[in-house]
C-alpha cells in the first residue's frame, strides 16, 4: 500500500518567534526531513488566512487571543493573527525540505470559516481536495507529523481515519499547543477514531 507523509502547517508562526509559537515547533524540523525518504510521497499543508480571517481574536471587538467563541458551525478558539497570506509568518520554516513535495494544500483561505484539518473546514463540510488526491494516487496509508499536534494534525488524523485511510500520527515528530488539556483530549479522541499514536 503505497506511503504517503503529511506535513501539517510547519511555519515560522508556528515555531519559537511566531506569532503563534508551539513550543519547540522548530525542533522537529530535521527529524520531519529525514523521514521524508521513508515515503512514496510528501504532502505539506499550509495554513493561509486572509487579513479579516474570523478565527483572529483582533477581528472581534474586545475578545481575548484564546478565547472561545460560537461561529454558525460550532465552537471555534479566537487565535492570535497568524500565517497571514503572503507573510514571512505564513512561509515554511527556512530549514524545512520542500523539494519531495509533490503537493503543497492551503488551507483557511475562505474569511468566514477557519481550517484546522487538511480534509474538510471546521464545517466538517466544505472539502479541501486532499482525500480525492490521495485516492486518485492510491495513497492508503497516510503518517502525519508537523503542528501542531492537538489541533490540525489531530483534526486531519481524525477526518483521514473517518474517510477510511489507515492512519498514524508519529508522536515524536509533533509538538502541540496544549490550551486547557487540549492534548489529551485530542489523543483520546485520535484513538477513539481509530487512529494509530506512535
Ligand atoms: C493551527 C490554530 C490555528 C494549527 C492553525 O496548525 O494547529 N492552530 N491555526
Ligand atoms: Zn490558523
Amino acid at each position: 500500500m503505497p506511503k504517503a507523509l503529511i506535513v501539517i502547517d510547519m511555519q515560522n508562526d508556528f515555531c519559537p518567534g511566531g506569532a503563534l509559537a508551539v513550543a519547540g515547533g522548530d525542533m522537529i524540523v530535521q527529524l520531519i526531513n529525514a523521514m521524508m525518504r521513508e515515503f512514496d510521497t510528501v504532502v505539506l499543508t499550509q495554513d493561509w488566512h486572509p487579513a479579516d480571517h474570523a478565527s483572529f481574536a483582533d477581528n472581534h471587538p474586545e475578545a481575548e487571543p484564546f478565547s472561545l467563541t460560537e461561529m454558525p458551525y460550532g465552537p471555534q478558539v479566537l487565535w492570535p493573527r497568524h500565517c497571514v497570506i503572503g507573510s514571512e509568518g505564513a512561509a515554511f520554516h527556512p530549514a524545512l525540505d520542500l523539494d519531495r513535495a509533490d503537493l503543497v494544500i492551503r488551507k483557511g483561505f475562505r474569511p468566514e470559516i477557519d481550517s484546522y484539518s487538511a480534509f474538510f473546514e471546521n464545517d466538517h463540510k466544505t472539502s479541501t481536495g486532499l482525500a480525492g488526491y490521495l485516492r486518485e494516487r492510491d495513497l492508503a496509508d497516510l503518517s502525519f507529523v508537523g503542528l501542531a499536534h492537538d489541533f490540525c494534525v489531530a483534526w486531519s488524523a481524525i477526518d483521514a481515519a473517518k474517510l477510511g485511510f489507515t492512519v498514524s500520527v508519529i508522536e515524536e515528530a509533533t509538538r502541540a499547543i496544549d490550551l486547557d488539556g487540549s492534548l489529551e483530549k485530542a489523543r483520546a479522541d485520535m484513538r477513539g477514531a481509530g487512529v494509530t499514536l506512535r
